[in-house]
Parts: C-alpha cells; structure tokens; sequence
C-alpha cells in the first residue's frame, strides 16, 4: 500500500518574545525563550524559563500511568519518573535565593529537609546569656511592670510583662486522653542477628546495628499528676529512628487487651476513667463503672487476670515486661511474610510491689517509677531489655484453638518459643520533660518497610486514632515536624502547611506527578512501604469471628501458672478491687464470671466478700476447644528473677545518735559494691554521733524516706541509737512495712528490740528474709545481700497482716 501523501504546510512562523516576558507571573509566550538573552537584566529568568521549558517537555506525558493497574504492579510499584533537572533554579521557588543574610542563610542544599535529623539543632542553653522576650530583645529588669510612676497604674504598653503572661497562660496542652501520666528516656536498640529471611526492616538487617530509640511508659486512666503506683496497664512505646523511617512500637506491659473490637475502646476508656458526675476516683479501676462495663464484657476475663495480679504494680518500669499484643506481621525482601508478636523481657528481672506497699507509696512518693527510671539512668545504671520475637504461620495459626487476631488471647510460649533478636538500652534522660517525654507522639500507624498490619480488628481502630488524638493534643497535622517527632529519616513529600509548619519548601510544586519540579519528589516503587497483599474479598458485616467467643481458657491458663503468692495476690485484688464497688450485682457478676475461669479463684474472692457464690455465667461458647498449653510458668513473674544481684535495688540503714559506725560503713560499703543504691536513714537528715565518736550523715530522715520506699532494711547495734529508734513511732512503722512487705531485714545484735518494739517476732528460723546476728561480718553482710536478691519473701504472708 502506497504511503499517503502529507498535506502541504506553511513553514513554521518564528515569533520572538521580549526577555521580560519570561519575568511573567501569570502568563507565558508561545515560544520557547531565546538563549541566552538579550537584554543582561532578564538573564536569569530567560535561563531559567529555558531550562524550566526543557525539564517539561522531557516529559511528554506520565509514563508511569499505566503502571498504576493490575496485580503485579500493585506487589510490585513503579518508581515515580524523574527528570534530572537541567539547573537547581529550574525547581527553585525565587530566583533571589542566593541572595544571602545571616537570617536567609544558604539557599536550601539539594534533597535537604532541615525540619529531620538529630535533636542537636533545637537545643538550647542559657549559659551566660542575658534573659530576653522570643523577639530577642534583652530585658532590662524582670522583677517590674511598667507603671505610671512607682505607686502608679500598670501600662498596656508593657509588652514585655503581656509578652510573658500570655505564654505562661498557654503552657498547658491537652493531656492524653489515655496515658496521661508517663515517663521517657532515650536509647538506642542494638540487632544481634540479620533477620533478613524474616523481614526487611532495616534495623534488623546487620548484626551489631544500632537504632536510635525514645521510650515511653504510662499508666492508662490516671491523669497526668496522678500518682505512679495506681494499680494499672502499663504504657510501654517504643518509637525506633530507624533508617528508613519511624516505626512505633506501642506496646503495653501485658501481652493482652480488655476488649477485642476498637468499637469498644471508649466504652472502656470511659468505663475506668473517673466517674463523670463527681471525676472520682483518680487514677483507680476500684469503682462501679468499670466493673459494670467489663463484668458485661466477659472477653475481658483474661486481661483482668493480669490487672488484678501483681504486673499492675512493678516494683520499676526497668523491671516488667513490654509486649506489642497484637499480632503483627513480618515481611521480607521477597514479599514472603510470617505472623510475629513481639515481647521486651526486662534484663533485671520482673519485679513488683504489693498492694499494701503501693498504696502507701502513693502518698510517700507519687513519682516512684518516674523518679526511679530517671535515678538509674543518672547513675549510669542503664535499664536494658532483650526483644524477643515469637514467629508463625498463618496455616499454624489457623490450627490453633484460639484466633491470633483476638488481642485477649496470647501465643503461649510453649506453642511458640520467644527467640531473643537484639537488646534496648536507656542511656540518656530527656533534657526537657515537655519537648520530649509529653510532646512525642507515637502512632501505631507507624511502621517502616517489613512490618505490616494484621487484621486484628483492635489494631485496625488504633491505625486510625494515634494521628487523630495528636491533631487535638499537639494543635496540628505538624506534630512530626517537633524535633522528638522528627525521624532521622529524609522526609519529603507534597503536604503543605497546617498550623506551626516549620519546612520551609522550595519551589512551586506541591503536588505528583509533575514535570515543573523534575517530578520530585518520586514514588519510590519497591524501595518504598509495599503493603502485604493479603486477601481480603468478603461479605462487609458487623460481627466477630466464631473463635473469638472463648472467653476463659488463657484466664484459666493464667491462674494456673501462677505461684501460690502470685494466686493469692490476684484474690487479694479481686476482693479489693470489688469491695470499693457499691452494686452487689456487678460483683455477683464478676464472681459468676470467674467460675468460668477458676472455681477455686472464685470461691476465694466470694469469701473475701462475704457473699455466696453466684451461679455461672452462660458462656458464650458452650463447648470450647481443648487449650494446647494448660500451664505456661513462662506467665509467672517468678520467671524471670533476674541475674540474682541487688544492682539498683534501694537499701536503708537506719541510724540515730549512738549507731555502731563500723556496722554502718561494713553495710554501706558491702552493698554499694554489690550495686545497690545506700541511704542512711536518720529521725532526721544530718550528722549523728556513732558510738565509737565519729560520725555519719543522714542523707535521708524517716519522715522524708518511710520504709516503703526501700527494698530492704538494716539496722547496726547501739543501745543509745536503738533506744531512740524504739521510741518513734515512725521508725517502729519503718519496720513493720518493710516486714509486712516481705522484705529483707537485717537486725544486728540490740537492734532486734526494734524488731520486737514494731511486733515482729525475731526469731530467724520462722522468717524468711528475716536476719539477725551480732554484728556485721563477712558472713552476714553477704547472707543480707543474698537475701535482698531474692525481692520478696512471700512466705511471710499472712492473711491478715500479723504485724
Ligand atoms: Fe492506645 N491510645 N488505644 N493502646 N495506647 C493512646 O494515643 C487507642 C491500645 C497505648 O506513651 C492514645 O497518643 C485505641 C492497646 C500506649 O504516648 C490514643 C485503642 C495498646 C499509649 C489511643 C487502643 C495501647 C496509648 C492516647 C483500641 C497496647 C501511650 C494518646 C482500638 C498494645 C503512648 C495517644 C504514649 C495511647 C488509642 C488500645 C497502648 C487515644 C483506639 C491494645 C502505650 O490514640
């Protein structure tokens, strides 16, 4: 077939444009710009028109658009196209960047987000400074307002005094609406293996790589100047700097959830908060609300297991455990994924109060975990904990007799073991409690490539509600933009503005695909998050899946893999706990809740209520599967003593007038050296006289320092010092806490008067923790600090309390 002939054309006319026409803001020629100009003035826009022009046309059309379709691209995205740009000033917002002042400064440097990178840049210290307004103007005198003569009115005109009267009315922010009282630290995590054929997060790629990391704990219901030893959750969020991105692990110390659905997370929340017609009580789930909305809300019967036992009051945050609960997903470079739950095992051990205890120390010390976590890390004491992992398939999952997706139920470490994947380390506490530990924000949206979502429908409401709750808490959509926020990361993206937007871009493109920017910033295709493509076609319901209706099985696990103490502990809180509320028919509930978990449970907690055992509540499947694991010991905190030693543990030696000084330095030095934290414990601080005429100073009196606040105690001989010790009534009540406390005792030679003063029956043989001799040799010294190693001697319990 003959080639048709092409229509005749005029030869292509070749209009010029003025320089100038290229300066327009609002329109453009037809033309391409000549080159270079003609006139010197418009050289710069004419070259830059050109170049702008040719980074354009490089792009005829979007040629990654029919990569947006199909399955396989969908595994596998395309990169964004990109278009070298011919000049910097072909993106640039101005042409006059280069012009320079000490506030301008450099114009910005290619690829460069200044908003990222480390908290170095947003420090600041005052040190020999003058004190100035934010304008930087200095103040001359900061004790005046400005008044119209001495004894006159004060003038409007004072900006200086309205410049800090009007912050200071602003300080305050919203305080989280769960998790409102916590406590951070810096640190770093260290991988100890590639996990390369698990996942392609990059802060598990090289053994020995260290990611930066901030951690924060909580308790859930308190408000913010609540008191640290509530009987509650704990928070613990981890937020990774990881190289490709922040990823948040927001975890809490109790592998299991209260409710199984986020449709019931502010039924909850508003169910342990305050009671809303008087806000009472504080800090506290001992009230009718929550136990009416749980006692209706059987799946819970797990969680309340671990609430009700001795997890909800650490003895330190560096002593209990993290978990992320959910099931969460691992992702490798080939697109191959395995379940994973995540688990922070404590390197000290786990540790806890008892109730009595942290009632107490409520009073004596609200900042007990705070203070606590901030004293270790100043003492160079560095709080670690290993991260473990259990991994699993999805057929394995489908085999087992619970749902990996229900957040009240946990993979038993005996289906699944624990495999240790590297170590966190506290080392630096925040400079500014505000800047960082109240304004860091973590979302569990935040995951980096590698780590992926499951469908555990809790997870799915807490994917949306982290960014959310910020948006109202920090004031904004630029919470990420706070340096403690901000990842290490690059972030460049097309999202403007917002309020306190500190970026500031270059260029006139905010939007993708473009050519006028070279088509940056790209997608990055593969090198990107690329979600797990899990399939997911099925009929839209409201419902929950048939398994997730056993509700006792790990409750009964639970119990059952507790120590005696540990039982009695949980009994002790259950009857507490439902004596403070006022409805016998909410405790009847629980009661008859419990039966479906522990008969003997039950039976316990009627007693201790006086009231007869309700029937058994109906269970909502009748006949469950048989659980795989009926004891898991890994569940109790017995499980992980720790190393044994007594590093950090707090220790009193009581002094007064007359002490034996020698004892005194024995204890003090023997303990420091093994790692404990030594306080000498006065009727008041200050000097006292030993006996052998020298002296040692309180550094703490039993006024300011009471007995709960210790993890042991040892009293040196000296009749004058035991004699005015036996005559206070508060060193008397030292003693009983710390009896009554199953705590280690030291009584040497007439100090067991005290002893006997406080009630306690001295006789060594039937105490446990219990110690007396004559004075302070090696043997003894090294019994007492073995001792202490064990935390608590519970089988000095009574029922109630004989001291
Ligand atoms: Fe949270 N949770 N949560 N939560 N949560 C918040 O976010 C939420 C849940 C957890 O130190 C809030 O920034 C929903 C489980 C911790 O700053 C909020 C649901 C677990 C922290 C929120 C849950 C957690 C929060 C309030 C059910 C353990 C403190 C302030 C669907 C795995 C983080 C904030 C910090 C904080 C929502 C359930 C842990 C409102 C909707 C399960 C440790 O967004």
């Amino acid at each position: 077939m003959a080639t048709p002939k092409k229509p005749q054309q005029p030869p292509p006319r070749k209009p010029v444009a003025v320089d100038s026409a290229f300066g327009n803001t609002d329109s453009g020629p037809a033309t391409a710009p000549p080159r270079p100009a003609k006139k010197e003035k418009e050289k710069a826009a004419v070259a830059k028109a050109a170049d702008v022009g040719d980074m354009s046309a490089a792009m005829p059309y979007n040629p990654t658009k029919a990569a947006e379709h199909g399955y396989e691209n969908a595994l596998a995205p395309q990169p964004g196209a990109v278009v070298q740009a011919p000049s910097r000033e072909a993106t640039g917002s101005t042409l006059s960047e280069k012009n320079r002042t000490e506030k301008y400064g450099e114009e910005a440097a290619a690829g460069v987000n200044a908003t990222i990178g480390s908290l170095q840049r947003v420090r600041a210290d005052a040190q020999d400074q003058p004190l100035t307004t934010n304008q930087g103007v200095k103040i001359s005198d900061n004790q005046n307002s400005l008044k119209a003569g001495l004894r006159g009115p004060a003038l409007l005109k004072d900006f200086i005094l309205r410049e800090k009267i009007t912050h200071f009315d602003h300080e305050r922010i919203p305080e989280r609406v769960v998790h409102a009282r916590g406590s951070g630290a810096h640190g770093y995590f260290e991988c100890y293996e590639p996990l390369t054929d698990l996942t392609r997060a990059s802060l598990f790629a090289e053994k020995g790589k260290i990611t930066p990391v901030f951690l924060r704990f909580s308790t859930v219901a308190g408000e913010r100047g609540s008191k640290d030893t509530a009987r509650d959750v704990r928070g613990f969020a981890v937020k990774f700097y990881t190289d490709e991105g922040n990823w948040d692990l927001v975890g809490n110390n109790m592998p299991v959830f209260f409710i199984q659905d986020a449709m019931k997370f502010p039924d909850l929340v508003h169910a342990v908060k305050p009671e809303p017609h008087h806000a009472m009580p504080q800090a506290a789930s001992a009230h009718d609300t929550y136990w009416d909305f749980v006692s209706l809300t059987p799946e819970s019967t797990h969680m309340l297991m671990w609430q009700m036992s001795d997890r909800a009051i650490p003895r330190s945050f560096r002593m209990m455990q993290g978990f992320g609960v959910h099931t969460f997903r691992l992702v490798n470079e080939r697109g191959q994924s395995v379940f994973v739950k995540f688990h922070w095992n404590p390197v000290l051990g786990t540790h806890s109060l008892v109730w009595d205890e942290a009632v107490k120390i409520s009073g004596a010390d609200p900042d007990f975990n705070r203070r606590d976590l901030w004293e270790a890390i100043e003492a160079g004491d560095y709080p670690e904990w290993e991260l473990g992992i259990q991994t699993f398939t999805e057929e394995q999952a489908d085999a087992f007799s619970f749902d990996v997706l229900d957040a009240t139920k946990i993979v038993p470490e005996e289906l699944v073991p624990v495999v240790p994947v590297g170590r966190l380390v506290l080392n630096r506490n925040p400079d500014n409690f505000f800047a960082e530990t109240e304004q860091v924000a973590f979302c569990a949206a935040h995951v980096v490539p590698g780590i992926d979502f499951t469908n555990d429908p809790l997870l799915a409401g807490r994917i949306h509600s982290y960014i959310d709750t910020q948006i109202t808490r920090l004031g904004g959509p630029n919470f990420h933009e706070l340096p403690i926020n901000a990842p290490l990361a690059p972030v460049q993206n097309n999202q403007r503005d917002g309020m306190h937007r500190q970026a500031i871009h270059r260029g006139k493109v905010a939007y993708e695909p473009n050519s006028l920017a070279g088509g940056c910033p790209f997608q990055a295709g593969t090198a990107g998050f690329v979600s797990f493509p899990e399939p997911v076609v099925q009929d839209e319901v409201r419902g929950k899946p048939e398994k997730f209706a056993e509700h006792y099985a790990q409750a009964t696990l639970f119990y059952a893999s507790q120590t005696d103490s540990e039982k009695k502990h949980i009994a002790d809180a259950f009857r507490f706990e439902l004596s403070k509320v006022t409805v016998p028919a909410i405790r009847q509930r629980i009661v008859s809740m419990l039966r479906n978990a522990s008969e003997e449970l039950a039976a316990t907690v009627a007693q201790g209520l006086g009231m007869e055992l309700p029937p058994a509540m109906p269970r909502a499947m009748p006949d469950p599967p048989k659980p795989e694991v009926t004891v898991s010991p890994a569940l109790s905190l017995t499980a992980r003593p720790g190393d044994g030693g007594i590093r950090t543990r707090k220790i009193a030696i009581l002094v007064a007038d007359g002490i034996d000084g020698p004892s005194v330095w024995t204890l003090a030095d023997a303990l420091q050296a093994a790692g404990a934290v030594v306080r000498l414990v006065g009727p008041r601080i200050g000097p006292f006289e030993t006996s052998d005429g020298k002296w040692v100073d309180a550094d703490a009196s039993i006024e300011n320092q009471p007995g709960v606040l210790f993890d042991g105690v040892a009293v040196p001989d000296g009749s004058e010092a035991i004699a005015t010790l036996v005559s206070d009534g508060r060193a008397r009540e030292f003693m009983q806490d710390q009896f009554r406390h199953c705590k280690t005792i030291l009584a040497l030679g007439g100090a067991t008067a005290l002893l006997e003063a406080a009630g306690i029956a001295a006789d060594a043989q039937d105490q446990p923790g219990l110690l007396t001799a004559d004075k302070a040799d090696g043997g003894t010294v090294a019994e007492f600090i073995k001792e202490l190693g064990r935390h608590r001697h519970f089988a000095r319990e009574t029922d109630p309390p004989a001291v």
